[in-house]
């Protein structure tokens, strides 16, 4: 790792860490939040590592309540341990002067949180085991949490997940940005059309009682899902700024968006993008064996919904983010938003093409 900066220095110091900080690298791709990995030595011994974020204040604008979810998260944890299994719960460091888990410094929102030490993450997923892995974090996350009650925990983003608030903020996109004489721009505009009354399907399955608000994750992508690097076991899920309270189905969709496309999140090669069934039944297999027990037969039919729902939702997101300026996630090139938001509608139409076999996958599993 490269010799510290001295400003990430300070800041990390504030904290109560149990030795010097002796090296600092970014971490992680995180597309809202700044991330590193601190090592961390007492009197020579490397002591471990932990992860210093700076938190974007413009998309959680109320910091202190994502950390009282966190909190609340670490407290319900340490009271329900994984008895026989590895399981871990990132800690919160204090800041040394206020005991609170945070700092500000600047203007700039910190926090501090324990490294999950011999553990890794991947990008992409290559073998089915590792999509039953990750599918068990997910189950196993929402087994831990699922009795606390989700009104214990703030809502810290509102409108997270709930499709057809994306909808109007991409109609208030438009009006301002109207669409361009590029194709992939009007390929993607005429997809969103075809697509509308699909917006509010699970926001009318929780208005009409048939879903339940659960505490969440909010953003089980495969690579906030750590594996042990000698076991290859799920240990922990990692990045829990969106824990809050919504629907197991935004996880569940989420997660499957994420890990059933092997080409990823940033293919430059659309044709690349597909959703593999095998993947998904692994994923959906290692979900169930440890969440089956709560849910209920609406909760199953819900299932294949939340894969399109959730595909669909981050492209509307990307686009309307790319019409909008880039405002919201981190990019690298102009078009770096609209080839994101075509990768998603790719893969839309990938799960819609093989409805009939995601569905026989769930009905074989419940
Ligand atoms: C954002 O920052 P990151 O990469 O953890 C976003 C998620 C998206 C994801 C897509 C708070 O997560 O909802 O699914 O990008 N997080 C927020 O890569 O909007
Ligand atoms: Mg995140």
């Amino acid at each position: 790792m490269a010799a510290p900066a001295p400003a990430l220095v300070a800041v990390a110091e504030a904290f109560a860490l149990p030795g010097l900080v002796t090296a600092i690298a970014p971490l992680g791709n995180g597309n809202v939040n700044d991330t590193y990995l601190l090592e961390v030595q007492t009197g020579g011994a490397t002591a471990g590592h932990y992860v210093l974020q700076r938190l974007n204040t413009r998309v959680f604008p109320q910091p202190e309540l994502v950390m009282q979810n966190l909190e609340a998260l670490s407290a319900h944890a340490e009271q329900h341990p994984l008895i026989g299994q590895r399981w871990e719960v990132p800690r919160l460091i204090a800041n040394r002067h206020t005991g609170r888990p945070w700092l500000w410094a600047e203007g700039q929102f910190w926090r501090l949180q324990s490294f999950i030490e011999e553990a890794v993450t991947v990008e992409a997923i290559t073998n089915q085991e590792q999509a039953r892995q990750v599918g068990r974090g997910l189950g196993l996350f929402h087994f831990l949490i699922n009795d606390l009650p989700p009104e214990r925990l703030a809502d810290t983003l509102p409108g997270f997940h709930v499709t057809p608030t994306y909808l109007a903020a991409y109609d208030h996109a438009l009006l301002c940005n109207p669409i361009g004489p590029d194709d992939r721009e009007q390929w993607c505009a005429a997809f969103v059309e075809q697509r509308r009354a699909l917006a509010p399907i699970l926001e009318d399955a929780k208005a009409a009682g048939l879903l339940q608000l659960r505490p969440i994750h909010g953003d089980p992508k495969i690579n906030n899902v750590m594996l042990c690097a000698h076991t290859g076991n799920a240990v922990s899920l990692v990045d829990l700024d969106t824990v809050k309270p919504g629907l197991v189905h935004y996880d569940i969709g989420d997660c499957l968006r994420s890990a059933c496309n092997p080409a990823g999140e940033e293919a430059c090669e659309i044709d690349s993008v597909k959703f593999d069934l095998n993947l998904c039944e692994s994923l959906l297999k290692g979900y169930l064996d440890a969440a089956r027990t709560f849910l209920s037969e609406t909760d199953l039919d819900h299932i294949y919904v939340s894969a399109r729902l959730l595909s669909f939702e981050l492209g509307l997101r990307f686009l309307s983010d790319h019409l909008a300026g880039n405002l919201y996630f981190r990019t690298t090139h102009p078009n770096h938003n609209l080839q994101r938001a075509l990768v998603q509608f790719r893969l839309t139409e990938s799960i819609e093409a093989q409805e009939e076999q995601i569905r026989q996958i769930v009905a074989k599993l419940r």
